[in-house]
Parts: structure tokens; C-alpha cells; sequence
């Protein structure tokens, strides 16, 4: 199959699921990087440069077969059928996934409801507001919800859903969004557990040194 996956250069967790599962996968692909300049034009018209489709106006996007598909977590499903992340005939471990990207969804949304062009100060404010409101509670549910035996977060089954709570986890407890701490995540050895359990796998290290900046900062995970 021919795929082209469409993102910024950013290791963010939408483009990163498909990425590292179709790495894992060993499923060749195009990662095709975009500037910033490049997606307001996006955001104007609905196409790359070159003509290429973008439903929605919104990245990430992939292209398969000619096709172009939006959403996170359609290209996530996607990606994680071709690369036996994600199951194709089981509808209950199915759906339990669905359940973890879905909240990775809300929890970014939820980072962003200040709007994206506010200033620092005002997300600062609103993001600490958000850690003793939503934010924290959302937290709190996922870490319930995480399977309490085994390495992941359904069961012993490694899947999409733990690519992408590792690299939101990641972002969110790097210390560069304002408001939020780096020791965000203490305390909640579920969600630690899984982060590192990701970050320990040889597929991903793989993908770390060939694609991150060598001083990008992953994440602070912590074994309690
Ligand atoms: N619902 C979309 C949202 C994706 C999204 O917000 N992407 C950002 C870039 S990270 C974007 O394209 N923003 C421009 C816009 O929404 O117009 C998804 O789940 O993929």
C-alpha cells in the first residue's frame, strides 16, 4: 500500500500513533513534513501545495492508496489495522481502545479551551485551573481505568492505545506547555507505568533516535 503521512515536524501524539505503528509494523511510508506557512494555506483552501487533498482542513492526514483520510483517530485505527496494533475482528478490545484515544482527544482539547492565540500568562492561569478542575480529573479516570495487571493499558495487549497516552503523557509532563508541571504525572503509577513501558520498547527507541531532536524532551516518567 502507498502511504503518505502528513504532519508538522512535531513528535505530537496524533501524528505519532500511525507513525509508530506502521513503523513497528514495518510498514513503509512517506513521512511528509509541512511548514507552518504551508498549513495556513492549508487552512485556506483544504490542500497542500502540490494539490494534495486535506479533509477538513486539518492535519494530521494521511493518504492511502490516493485516498485521503482526517481525523486522529481514524488514521490511528487505520494504521493500527495494517500493523496489528488495533483489532480487525474483535469488536470489544476494539471499542476499549477507541475508549483511550478518544480520551487523549478530549484531554488535548481540553489544553487548548483557552483558545490557541491567547497569551502565555492566560494559559499559564488557565491550565493551573485546569490541573485542580478537569484536567486533574481526567487524569484521575484515566488511571482508573488502566488495566491494574500486565504491562498495557488493555489487558496484556499492546495497541495504538499505549502509543498514544505515552506521547500525550510525554507533552504534557515536558514542562514546555505554561501551567503545567513536570511532576504532573506523579502519583499515578498506572499511566507511568505504561509511558515507560512504551519508552522501553527497541521498535521505539528505533523511532526516537531516527526522527526526535537529539534534545527533545520526552517526558517525565516515574516508577512509583
Ligand atoms: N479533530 C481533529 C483535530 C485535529 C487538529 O485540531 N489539528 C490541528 C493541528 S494539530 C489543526 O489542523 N488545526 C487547524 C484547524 O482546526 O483548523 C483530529 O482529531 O485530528
Amino acid at each position: 500500500m502507498n502511504l503518505t503521512l502528513i504532519y508538522f515536524n512535531l513528535p505530537v501524539w496524533r501524528a505519532e500513533v500511525p507513525k509508530i505503528s506502521l513503523f513497528i509494523g514495518d510498514i513503509p511510508f512517506d513521512n511528509r513534513i509541512i511548514s507552518f506557512e504551508e498549513f495556513h494555506r492549508v487552512r485556506a483552501t483544504g490542500r497542500l501545495d502540490d494539490g494534495t487533498f486535506i479533509p477538513f482542513n486539518q492535519l494530521p492526514c494521511l493518504v492511502a492508496n490516493g485516498n485521503s483520510i482526517a481525523q486522529t483517530g481514524a488514521i490511528a485505527r487505520f494504521c493500527g489495522k495494517l500493523s496489528g496494533l488495533y483489532p480487525i475482528n474483535d469488536i470489544f478490545t476494539a471499542a476499549a481502545i477507541d475508549q483511550f484515544i478518544d480520551l487523549a482527544t478530549d484531554i488535548t482539547e481540553l489544553l487548548f479551551s483557552m483558545g490557541r492565540d491567547v497569551s502565555d500568562d492566560i494559559k499559564k492561569l488557565k491550565r493551573e485551573q485546569l490541573i485542580a478542575g478537569e484536567l486533574g480529573k481526567k487524569l484521575n479516570m484515566l488511571e482508573l481505568n488502566i488495566c491494574s495487571d500486565g504491562m498495557w493499558t488493555i489487558a496484556n495487549q499492546f495497541s495504538i492505545a499505549d502509543i498514544a497516552i505515552w506521547r500525550l503523557m510525554g507533552w504534557l509532563s515536558s514542562g514546555s506547555l505554561e501551567g503545567i508541571p513536570k511532576n504532573i504525572l506523579k502519583g499515578f503509577p498506572k499511566i507511568n507505568r505504561v509511558c515507560l513501558n512504551v519508552e522501553s520498547k527497541e521498535k521505539v527507541k528505533e523511532w526516537i533516535n531516527l526522527t526526535y531532536p537529539k534534545d527533545y524532551v520526552r517526558g517525565n516518567f516515574v516508577e512509583n
